[in-house]
């Protein structure tokens, strides 16, 4: 090669590091003028879930996008890892903490040291039940006590003004996690006034295909009459599907199927008949978190509670939004 080709292939190759650094962490507006890059650690639940899978992506490429450098720990669904990532996190000195909390309770502790170490937590996703407000800046997320009343407010129309008892069978999300927790009891609160509605089993399916797939198996061998399943998330859903046709029976038309989350998988089962109705949680979270982490960080006030938007879905709809669907 000549010196010139040579000299041309390293000018050439410059030139692509420079793009790839202004396109891709290094030239968003979070550290300018500063020349100091934000730095934010971020304690996931885990993997479990479609909806998670969507939730992760999001944050990470929301974060490259803002130039914020993310420390991102998978806690694999133990509360005892998040203590971890987040003690881990202070040391590390980063500027601010985001976590979506496994479960609601026993945090006090560890957002004490945060706090005491003026860290700004964010919650993302799921809440905690501090009582201690000062412990948090703010939460990002869903309502999940909505999102189990449109599950039960649809089974009420559904069933309107036909004689018989109901049969519901639940598969609840994590034990003490908030999405469980809030599901549950806003499903119950849209049913109450009617008695035919009867929750003859219900039991946790911790959010995954493989456990959603084994409790609908027990729950099949114990209920001599199951008419309908609430699922808090649709990944159960869909372990579930696969209980039913095993056992001979058809999902959406023997066992109607209620769900949470409106992920594409789900969509497409509901395309198929299998499932009847979805209610939408939208994981798509990663720029309004950076946002926040921003302005957190510049000293400007955020809202205590920010709500995601998001409605429910038919077969019919989720057919329609099947082909565009980014999650
Ligand atoms: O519904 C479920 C996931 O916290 C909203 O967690 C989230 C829930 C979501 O595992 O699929």
């Amino acid at each position: 090669m000549s010196k010139r080709a040579a000299a041309a292939l390293v000018a050439g190759a410059m030139v692509a590091v420079l793009t790839a650094c202004g396109s891709g962490g290094g030239g968003g507006s979070a550290g300018k003028g500063s020349g100091h890059k934000l730095v934010v650690g971020f304690s996931q639940v885990g993997a479990e879930s479609g909806w998670r899978t969507a939730n992760t992506k999001s944050i990470q490429e929301s974060a490259k996008k803002a130039g914020i450098e993310l420390k991102f720990s998978d806690a694999q669904q133990k509360q005892e890892n998040q203590i971890k990532a987040i003690r881990s996190f202070i040391q590390q000195k980063v500027d601010v903490i985001a976590f979506s909390p496994v479960v609601e309770s026993g945090w006090d502790t560890v957002l004490k040291e945060a706090k005491d170490a003026h860290i700004p937590v964010i919650l993302t996703d799921r809440a905690v039940d501090s009582k201690d407000e000062s412990l948090y800046v703010s939460f990002l997320g869903s309502d999940f006590v909505e999102e189990g009343k449109k599950a039960g407010d649809w089974l009420v129309k559904e069933y309107q003004g036909k004689p018989g008892d109901v049969n519901v069978v639940q598969l609840e999300g994590t034990t003490g996690s908030a999405p469980a927790n809030d599901r549950k009891s806003g499903f119950a609160d849209a049913v109450k006034g009617e008695p035919k509605f009867k929750v003859v089993a219900s039991q946790t399916g911790d959010f995954t295909r493989a456990k959603g797939k084994e409790v609908m198996q027990a729950f099949l061998k114990s209920q001599p009459k199951i008419d309908v399943l609430y699922a808090h998330n649709d990944d159960m859903a869909l372990g579930a599907i696969q209980a039913i046709e095993e056992a001979g029976k058809k999902p959406g038309a023997d066992i109607r199927i209620v769900s949470v989350d409106g992920v594409k998988d789900a969509f497409t089962a509901m395309s198929q008949g299998k499932i009847n109705y979805d209610v939408e949680c939208n994981p798509l979270l990663g720029d309004q978190l950076m946002d926040l982490v921003k302005k957190v960080k510049a000293g400007e006030s955020v809202p205590r509670r920010i709500k995601t938007e998001e409605g429910a879905f038919t077969p019919e709809q989720a057919t329609a939004a099947l082909p565009n669907r980014q999650y």
